[in-house]
């Protein structure tokens, strides 16, 4: 794989305009800096969003189908830089391979759907209960949108945002985790490259890239021309963006911490959930929002399932993301190693049996974190479980009854996503009843993670209640005007008031 150097240069960044002191950029795959960057002051963030304002009064203006010609060339952008642009994710972020790459198809998908969208921006009309009156529905752009984007996907997640946010007639402000700032440069430049063959109706500043840390984006979160902040990341993390916006009124879309399960009933097709479990559980070496943390299994068949999947455990290819052999690659650093033997520490003390999780020894990535996934058997669903550790741990715990198997899926405080594998028809469907999952996603014969761009993406409760991607999340970017027109000769007033002068 070529070096992160040679590869933003690909991209026709210029490198000089972002190197500085101030972050030092390490790669998770061996520990070394690859770069260090300098960070944009508050100041800095202001006269950008300055900039993004003016670029969304003129942006408005621009009919929105042309606005999706500009995100189409964007997503040939993508699909010429593709290998590229997947490889920078899988040095920076850590991601195997396949994932980076699947991340990058991710933007393309969403590109695709937000060109589609540039033509159905539809408003409804309504029948008016006066005559000679027609009410409708007006959608426009809300201005200036500010989006903080997490390190487990630094390029997707903000490509969701953007690509809707921008055919709807708004600017972005993006704030990238500063874990992954070079991705962020890279899908910048591409972006860039298609406003330039876009043409001048793509005002300069239409789209700014803010690089630092939470200074910058407490900055951004407070600027009261900035009245939507989309933010994915930490619980933690959104409940003070949560708090600063509902300070000034302004409008979130909050994607946060998920803590997903999967409940396999005693009709599931055994060889299809193991799949499922593996994918979802150790993809991404258990660092997306969507990774399965908690497996339910029914007691008629959880002595069939568990040593097989022990068996698939102990046989994981651990080690250098950009192998094409590899299936877990390393975390992000070593506060996530600690944060996750922190969490099998407290699994032990609350009775848990763990098996793997120990450091992998990886040769030339020695200053990576690199870890054996690790499965805990519990008695009972422990405090542990109710928290999202963001590494590849799944706790695994045995269920009599799909009734109590739907309370322990609900019994945590995040709502992210959740799955059952049943070949029962009726278990199926009082999964996704009202009595069933409380998540914002929930599956059959699927997996909790590897969403597909088509559907609105996001959850209940702790996870922030956002949704953003496909089906109609592209209302959270404007705002909707009711009209009422009168085209009589007379001005009747409604509920049938008299008011006469
Ligand atoms: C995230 O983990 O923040 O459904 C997003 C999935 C991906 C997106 C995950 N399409 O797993």
């Amino acid at each position: 794989m070529q070096s992160i150097p040679h590869l933003l240069a690909g991209f026709g960044v210029d490198m000089t305009t972002y190197q500085g002191q101030d972050l030092p950029c390490r790669t998770p795959v061996t520990g070394a800096v690859h770069a260090t960057l300098r960070m944009d002051t508050p100041q800095q963030v202001t006269q950008k969003i300055t900039d993004a304002r003016s670029a969304f009064e003129r942006w408005r203006t621009v009919p929105a189908p042309r606005r999706g010609e500009l995100i189409r060339l964007f997503g040939d952008e993508l699909r010429t830089h593709k290998q590229a642009l997947g490889q920078v994710v899988t040095h920076e972020a850590g991601k195997i391979l396949q994932e980076g790459l699947g991340e990058v198809q991710e933007m393309i998908d969403i590109c695709d759907f937000a060109v589609g969208l540039s033509r159905q921006l539809y408003g409804l009309t309504i029948a008016s209960e006066r005559p000679g009156h027609r009410m409708m529905e007006t959608w426009h752009p809300v201005g200036v949108v500010g989006v903080i984007s997490a390190f487990n996907f630094p390029v997707a997640v903000w490509a969701w945002n953007a690509a809707l946010a921008l055919v709807c007639g708004n600017s972005v402000v993006w704030k990238p985790s500063e874990k992954t700032p070079l991705t962020a440069i890279a899908t910048h430049a591409l972006f860039m490259n298609a406003v330039a063959r876009f043409g001048s109706d793509a005002p300069p500043g239409l789209a700014q890239l803010v690089i630092g840390d939470a200074r910058c984006g407490a900055a951004l979160v407070a600027d009261k021309r900035v009245p939507l902040i989309s933010a994915t990341g930490s619980t933690r993390m959104g409940r003070a963006v949560a708090a600063a916006c509902a300070q000034r009124l302004a409008r979130t879309i909050l994607e946060l911490g998920g803590n997903n399960a999967m409940i396999v009933a005693p009709s599931a097709d055994l060889d299809m959930a193991l799949r499922g479990i593996v994918f979802s559980a150790v993809g991404t070496a258990g660092q997306r929002c969507t990774t399965l943390r908690r497996l339910f299994v029914h007691d008629s068949i959880y002595d069939a399932l568990l040593p097989r999947l022990k068996a698939s455990y102990g046989t994981l290819p651990i080690g250098d993301p950009s192998d094409p052999a590899t299936l877990v690659g390393p975390l992000i650093d070593a506060q996530a190693f600690e944060a996750m033997q922190a969490a099998l520490q407290q699994a032990r003390d609350e009775g848990g049996a763990v098996f793997g999780g120990t450091r992998a020894e990886v040769a030339g990535g020695e200053g990576g974190h690199y870890v054996h996934p690790a499965l805990v058997e519990l008695p009972a669903q422990s405090a542990i479980m109710h928290h999202e550790t963001f590494a590849p741990i799944l706790y695994v715990v045995r269920y009599q009854s799909l009734e109590q198997a739907i309370a322990l899926n609900n019994a945590v405080p995040q709502g992210l996503s959740s799955s059952i594998f049943t070949t029962d028809l009726r278990e199926a469907e009082t999964f996704l009843s009202v009595v069933g999952s409380d998540c914002g996603i929930a599956n059959v014969n699927i997996g909790p993670s590897g969403a597909e761009i088509g559907g609105a993406f996001g959850g209940e409760k702790e996870t922030g209640g956002g949704r953003e991607s496909g089906s109609d999340a592209w209302k959270g970017y404007m705002r909707r005007a009711t009209n009422t027109i009168n085209y009589s000769h007379s001005l009747p007033l409604a509920q049938g008031i008299s008011f006469d002068l």
